[in-house]
């Protein structure tokens, strides 16, 4: 674990809900892989956050360490970065406490996220789901965190977090850094492959809606091939063609390639050529990440080993934040 006390610090976390796909990897995961050096990292498995949804819990239990496997296929090291369990280390709660203190209703009525959950989950809309940006603004406050990679859904979100820790700072002198999101300038928000005018979400009812990282290739290359497109036959990033559209983005986020390098060489050739090219592309991606993963979810102990590791790090990492939160806030501290 790197502990290194010049370099900026990066958290991010992903809830161990549905099945990890390709927009977390584009959206999140691929950043931050590409910013572990540059950072020191944090990598929280948001456990606390999934259960604002009814989970199972057998499920919840393995679904963990299969998305913590996941982050290391994808080349998260864990000598380099924090990879942790969000209820390993209760300080998260705890500051969650206080910063609903400091969080006025009006702000948490207008997240767009917790209207569209609120809709989908009509017969669970519990205040978990009402205070999530919260325990969210927690999570990154905690550490002190300068820069925040997400999918653009999650920009609200953070624009909270930077008005609640500005609020705090306000009152109490100095007290938290106002982080800063990192959101992607290609594949911040990866559209379903079925509605192209829905956000692709891993816990999506309906599969054929995402391509999961751990897809067969075949299943993967038929969700490409049945992906909806538009009426137009030509391959263009346009706004207005949302279908192709979208899947130029994968195809540029997983390649590299840019959107114009990718539509000049399509000119006149169609969809189902590009379909098909964009689904060997997809399925040679998600080759070695499935070998890497099949290799690391095989050994549970190695997991819990550096679970263990990593929320005793984050702990001590956040102890000084929470006892400075609670002496400026005037709690008195505990007689030894
Ligand atoms: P769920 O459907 O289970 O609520 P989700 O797919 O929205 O989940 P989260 O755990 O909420 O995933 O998000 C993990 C990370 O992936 C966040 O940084 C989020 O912004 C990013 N992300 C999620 N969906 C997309 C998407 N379609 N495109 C790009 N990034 C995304
Ligand atoms: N709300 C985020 C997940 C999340 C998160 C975080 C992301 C919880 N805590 C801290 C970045 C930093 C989402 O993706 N739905």
């Amino acid at each position: 674990m790197n502990d290194t006390k010049s370099k900026p610090v990066l958290l991010s976390g992903i809830q161990p809900s549905g099945n990890l796909m390709i927009g977390n990897y584009i959206g999140a995961l691929k950043n931050w892989v590409r910013l572990q050096d540059e950072y020191e990292c944090l990598f929280v498995l948001v456990d606390m956050h999934a259960i604002t949804v009814r989970q199972k819990p057998a499920d919840l239990r393995s679904r963990c360490f299969d998305f913590i496997a996941l982050y290391l296929a994808c080349g998260i090291d864990p000598k380099k970065s924090t990879v942790f369990v969000q209820s390993h280390v209760p300080s998260h709660a705890e500051l969650m406490w206080v910063l609903n203190c400091f969080t006025y209703m009006g702000e948490l009525n207008r997240m767009t996220q917790f209207k569209d959950k609120s809709k989908r989950h009509e017969e669970n809309v519990n205040a978990g789901l009402f205070t999530y940006p919260v325990l969210m603004a927690a999570d990154i406050l905690l550490y002190q965190a300068d820069l925040v990679p997400v999918g653009a859904d999650q920009k609200q979100h953070l624009e909270l977090t930077r008005d609640i820790a500005e609020r705090f700072n306000n009152e109490f002198g100095e007290t938290f850094r106002v982080p800063e999101p990192y959101i992607p300038p290609v594949g911040a928000r990866v559209m379903s492959l079925q509605d192209p005018t829905a956000k692709m979400s891993k816990s999506d009812v309906n599969p054929r809606n995402y391509i999961g990282l751990l897809d067969p290739p075949d299943v993967a290359r038929n969700k490409i091939k049945r992906a909806v497109t538009d009426s137009g036959a030509e391959v263009a990033y346009d706004e207005s063609r949302p279908g192709i559209t979208n899947l130029v983005s994968i195809h540029s986020a997983i390649s590299g390639d840019s959107y114009e390098v990718i539509t000049d060489r399509y000119a006149g050739k169609g969809y189902a050529q590009f379909k098909e090219d964009l689904a060997e592309i997809v399925v040679e991606f998600l080759k070695p990440v499935q070998e890497r993963y099949n290799d690391i979810r095989s050994s549970k102990s190695d997991l819990e080993q550096l679970l263990n590791d990593g929320a005793e790090h984050a702990f001590r990492r956040g102890r000084k934040t929470m006892s400075k939160v609670y002496r400026k806030i005037g709690f008195i501290q505990r007689g030894r």
